[in-house]
Formats: C-alpha cells, structure tokens, sequence
C-alpha cells in the first residue's frame, strides 16, 4: 500500500500540475512538420509514414520510459516498428522499479531494458519520448526529442520532430497497436502480452474512461496475447522471502467478538501486512481485521472490516490518531504510529495482545 500511495500521491501531484493545461486537451499532432491540434484528420498510416520517416538505417535509437506496463509494452512495440529499420533500439528508465507486478512482467516478458544514468543520452542519434512528456520529469527536460508519443493531456514549451499526443486515450498501448497494424506487423504473443496488460493497468479494467479505440485494440490483441502471464502479473505482489510473516500471522492470530487481531513483527516492507489483512479479510467469521507490523521506527496497523454499519477510517483515528497518523475509508483503513509515542515500558515487546489491548481500550 506504501508504494500504491506514494504512486497516487505523486499522480495526483501530475493532475495538479497538469490541470492548468487541462484545457487545451484536445490531440496535438505533429507530423512531417504539420501540426494539428483538435480532433486530428491524420490516418494511422500517416501517422505510422510520419513516424518511420524520422529514421534512418545508421540510427542508434534510445527510447525512454517512466517505467510502467503501459510504458514498457509501448517501448516494446517501437522496438518492433523499428525493428530492420535502424541499427539497434535501446529502452531505457530513469525510475527504480518496485511494485512488483511490474518487475515480474520485465522479468517473464524479459523486456530489455536499462537504467538511463548508465546510458549516454547524447550518444544515440534519435530519441524517442513514450507514455510521457518532456516536461512530466525533471531529468526529461534537458534532453532532445525526435519523438513523443503520449496519451497524457497536451502540455507546452516544448518540442519534437514528431508529436502524437492522444489525451482521451485510455492506454498509450493502445496508440502503439494502431501503429502496429498500419505497418502490418501481427505481434509476438510477448508483444501482445505486454501491450493487452499495458491497457488493462492504465484503464483500470476499463474502470477509467477510455475510447472505443482502446477497446478495439484490447479485442484484437486478446486473440494473441497470454492471458496466464496476465494473471501471473497481476497476482504477484509479494516475495518469496515474506511468506514466513504468513507464517507468523496464522499461529499468532487471536479472534476476539469477530475482530481478528495478529501483530506480524518486524516486517521487510509494510505491503505485507496489507496482503496479510486482504487475506484474512476472506474468512467468513471475521467482521474486522486488524494486523500490525513493525516498519523502521513506527508500528504499521492495517484495518479491514465489512463496512456495514462500521466505518474502518473513524475507528483508525480514534483509536490510534492520537499517537500518529491515521484514517482511511469505511472498509480499509491504516495507521502509523512513531514506536516512541506508543510509550511502551522499556523491556515490553509488542505483541498480538499489546494490539489487542491498544484496539480495544475504548470497548467496554
Ligand atoms: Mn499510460
């Protein structure tokens, strides 16, 4: 959950930033030096001729990706376009990846990629911007583009060669399989894997508002891809080095009036403990689920409950807000709480009965 908020708040930052140019967030294309904002008359086979006449065969081209699966799926899909058309394509990322849904896509797909600092940017002779624009990051600003491929809204002061910037698009993936078919090129089941799980992550299912294009695009690459890998990517969330917390949880977890209390230790990372939580929030008895970890300096408390006629996020702050931060939502909530305020007696270790006592002090 730590890296999921990190991720939301650093979002919602983007949205913020973004919302100024918000208004102009109609399609801003560039090709073969003509630029079009609004809804675009280009074909997808002038823009796939816009794209390719940008490079030549001695090309030494690097693409670079904030690397996520719609990010790398798109990356994947430039490296097949320009496939026999220029002497090698490099992927690289600046961002250290660590959800890991994401490392086990690069890892099953063995997507190539590097890290950009290892890379001399000014080496290559074309530069390939994707799922992003120039001024999203910092370290993006100071390096030329020939292209920008995007689907996030239309930002300014900047430019490139070519620009195919698509704001209703649910998925740059998306924009990459109409390239893919205007080339005539049918994708390598991998290729198909990583675009189908790049669309199914940026639409949140089709949750998020998307266009019927990326739904087209979706359908056509379901006959292709693995729909197994899919799954595997997207169950994996946790290392084979955390299993032994489940351990700890199932012969520690105490049941008191349908609240299930387990406090897990020290823990690797917190995520754990919200996978932990998730877990026992399957079982039938349990209305409330209450884990507890030690992360760095604080204790982590993860909440869960059925959200009938209980709200998880005001029993958070009541019960815990006074020693650190705490809320959430009616049926999942957390805690974090400096080990220093818990003011525990010195040799005191906190355990499942600490939690249970802590939890429960407001009950009569
Ligand atoms: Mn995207």
């Amino acid at each position: 959950m730590a890296p999921l908020i990190a991720e939301l708040r650093f979002r919602f930052q983007w949205f913020l930033f973004l919302g100024v140019f918000l208004k102009n967030c109609k399609r801003l294309e560039k090709i073969a030096d003509t630029v079009t904002r609004s809804e675009s008359k280009n074909s997808a086979l002038s823009r796939l001729n816009g794209f390719l006449s940008i490079f030549d065969k001695e090309d030494e081209v690097l693409v670079i990706i904030s690397a996520d699966p719609d990010a790398l799926a798109s990356a994947l899909a430039v490296k097949r376009l320009l496939r026999y058309r220029v002497q090698n394509v490099t992927i690289g990322y600046p961002n250290e990846i660590r959800r890991m849904n994401n490392l086990e896509m690069v890892k099953r797909l063995k997507i190539p990629i590097e890290r950009l600092h290892t890379l001399k940017v000014n080496d290559y002779s074309k530069r390939i911007l994707l799922d992003s624009q120039p001024v999203h990051l910092p370290c993006f600003e100071k390096i030329e583009f020939d292209v920008v491929i995007d689907h996030h809204p239309v930002t300014s002061d900047w430019d490139a060669k070519f620009i195919d910037i698509r704001p209703n698009y649910g998925a740059t993936s998306s924009i990459m399989v109409e390239y893919l078919r205007a080339a005539c090129i049918k994708p390598s089941v991998s290729l198909a894997t990583a675009l189908f799980y790049g669309i199914k992550v940026d639409t949140q299912n089709f949750e998020k508002s998307a266009l019927l294009a990326d739904g087209i695009s979706f359908r056509y690459l379901f006959d292709i891809a693995n729909l197994n890998l899919v799954r595997k990517f997207e169950l994996t969330d946790m290392r084979r080095s955390e299993l032994k917390y489940f351990k700890t949880a199932l012969n520690d977890l105490k049941v008191r009036k349908g609240k299930a209390f387990v406090h897990v230790g020290r823990v690797w990372s917190p995520d754990i403990l919200v996978i932990i939580a998730d877990f026992l929030n399957h079982v039938d008895q349990f209305s409330w689920v209450i884990v507890s970890g030690v992360h760095g300096e604080r204790l982590v408390v993860i909440l869960r409950c059925d959200g009938y006629r209980k709200n998880a996020g005001n029993f958070a702050v009541r019960t815990f807000g006074k020693f650190g931060v705490a809320g959430g939502h009616r049926e999942a909530a957390r805690a974090e709480l400096p080990l220093k305020s818990l003011d525990m007696a010195d040799n005191t270790e906190f355990t499942t009965q600490t939690l249970i006592k802590l939890a429960t002090r407001y009950e009569k």
